[in-house]
């Protein structure tokens, strides 16, 4: 073992505890992966059973905490999380690989949920309305859901689990909270920073360990209430199979195959400068990415000359260098995935015009990177079109009219992001329209959601949830309808409601 490791622990019951196994495991840097992050607990059932009793037994008192208060504590975590920012990006950047810039973003988000949902404790909101009955009161209020499962993702180590962690908090719900494998550090700084703000033991558990020992015995937890999970497809699938059987509720964002559409009217530096960002931030690794780029022919070859000399400026290397526009892929299998992508889309007739190769030599020797990618004449039978890439690879499409261009987007299995460069407002309305996606985004790239507006997809990127926004208490909440009567009888409701005026 490699000296000077850090061990990290679970954190269960308000206590930082070893796994069960006695075993841990490697979080390694994906831009040099002769830095061992740190080790963390190669956890199992027992943990997860050990960490699920602690949240139920927190639920007791943490739901009977006004909401305010409870969102108070997830007000100063985010101060907390505030003052820590640049030792938060740095963490996530060693563990994931995008370039400090971008994890700055990404800590700055979860700073963002948690002032957005400090404010929603004070709201709330229930309705009363009228009731049928004479001296009878109605009205709705919202109830926590219990255990909340949480499994997350590393293209954003600390956003996404703020996403799901903070509303769920504000709402009264207790929670178990298993990070990807390759960004356990992040979440485990946010775990710190509920534990130092204060909110109470066993409301908030941390258990690492793989999706097969961890993530499977809490999605199929009796005492657990809820799933909210962010990742692959076939992943989500499969949990929503495994919680079918108990009836959970399932919250579940998965994946995009996001395009812009650019016009033949469209500024095309702004577009040029949105399609780079959406393609290659990220090294292509967020689930909004733009991956498909359909270009109105007029223009066509004008702006895939444009995109080939800007992507090729891209500085590819280490995300703790400054100078850096573009870091790792997470690990050698999403590289050689990515790297047969190319393969794959050489094979099915498109032409690859930029990038395409794993970049080797001093600099990269002990990384997972590779060049910007682009294939141009891309149509809509290739799998480059169709499938999920999560690399920094762009299919260009030509299209020859706005109405091909529309049909074209949304010949899509998911259903995330989307975009459409034009000036011209009718194209721009019609295109928020027709396109079906989950959000849409006119003269601007498929990603930089923000978080107090709902976030999610239609298709198989979601099962009809949203996080975020005022959408986020839905997720993590549930209805109850309450009838008071202070009549002192018995009056019953469709029978006796004619009991002050009869209408005719
Ligand atoms: C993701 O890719 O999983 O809209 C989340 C965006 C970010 C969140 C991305 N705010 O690109």
């Amino acid at each position: 073992m490699a000296k000077n490791v850090p061990v990290y622990k679970n954190f269960i019951n308000g206590k930082w505890v070893s796994a069960k196994s006695g075993k841990t495991f490697k979080n390694i840097n994906p831009a040099d992966t002769r830095e061992i992050v740190g080790l963390f607990q190669d956890s199992d059932e027992r943990d997860v059973n050990d960490a699920v009793a602690a949240a139920k037994e927190a639920f007791k008192k943490w739901r009977l905490v006004p909401a305010p208060k409870r969102a108070e504590l997830v007000m100063n975590l985010g101060l907390w999380m505030k003052k820590n920012k640049e030792k938060l990006a740095k963490d996530a950047t060693r563990e994931m690989g995008k370039v400090l810039n971008e994890t700055r973003g990404d800590v700055q988000e979860g700073i963002d949920m948690a002032l957005f949902c400090s404010g929603e404790g004070r709201r709330m909101y229930g309705e009363t309305t009228p009731s049928e009955l004479p001296d009878k009161f109605a009205m709705t209020v919202r109830e926590p859901l219990g255990v909340c499962g949480m499994i997350t993702p590393w293209n954003f180590p600390m956003a996404i689990p703020c996403w799901k962690v903070m509303p769920a908090l504000v709402c009264g719900n207790t929670i178990v909270i298993k990070p990807a494998s390759f960004t356990p550090l992040t979440v485990l700084n946010l775990v710190k920073g509920c534990e130092e703000v204060g909110i109470p033991k066993g409301v908030i558990n941390y258990v690492t360990g793989s999706g097969s020992k961890v993530g499977d015995p809490l999605v199929k937890h009796k005492d657990v209430n809820m799933i909210s999970f962010t990742g692959s497809t076939d992943v989500g699938r499969n949990i929503n199979i495994a919680a079918a059987e108990s009836f959970k509720k399932i919250g579940l964002e998965m994946g995009g195959k996001n395009a812009v559409i650019v016009m033949d009217d469209a500024n095309l530096d702004l577009a040029l400068e949105g399609v780079v960002w959406g393609a290659f931030g990220t090294t292509g690794q967020r689930c909004t990415a733009t991956s498909r780029c359909i270009v109105h022919r007029k223009v066509y070859n004008k702006f895939l000359k444009m995109l080939i000399e800007k992507a090729k400026t891209i500085k590819v290397g280490n995300g703790l260098d400054e100078k850096n526009e573009m870091g790792p892929a997470i690990d050698e299998s999403q590289l050689l995935k990515d790297l047969e992508y190319v393969e794959i889309g050489r094979k099915e007739g498109a032409k690859l015009v930029c990038g395409g190769k794993r970049l080797t030599g001093e600099k990269y020797k002990y990384g997972f990177f590779m060049e910007p990618t682009i294939f141009a004449d891309v149509n809509r039978k290739m799998r480059i079109f169709k499938e999920e890439i999560f690399g920094p690879i762009l299919s260009v499409i030509p299209v020859n009219s706005f109405e091909e261009a529309i049909e074209t987007q949304n010949d899509c299995l998911y259903g995330l992001s989307g975009s459409i460069y034009t000036q011209d407002v009718n194209r721009a309305f019609s295109a928020m329209r027709d396109v079906h996606t989950g959000i849409f985004y006119v003269n601007a790239p498929t990603i930089g959601a923000e978080i107090h507006l709902p976030f999610g997809g239609v298709k198989q990127t979601g099962n009809g949830h949203r996080e975020a926004g005022k959408t986020a208490l839905e997720l993590f909440s549930e209805w109850k309808s309450i009838y008071v009567d202070f009549s002192g009888r018995l009056q019953r409701a469709q029978i006796d409601t004619d009991a002050l005026v009869k209408v005719k």
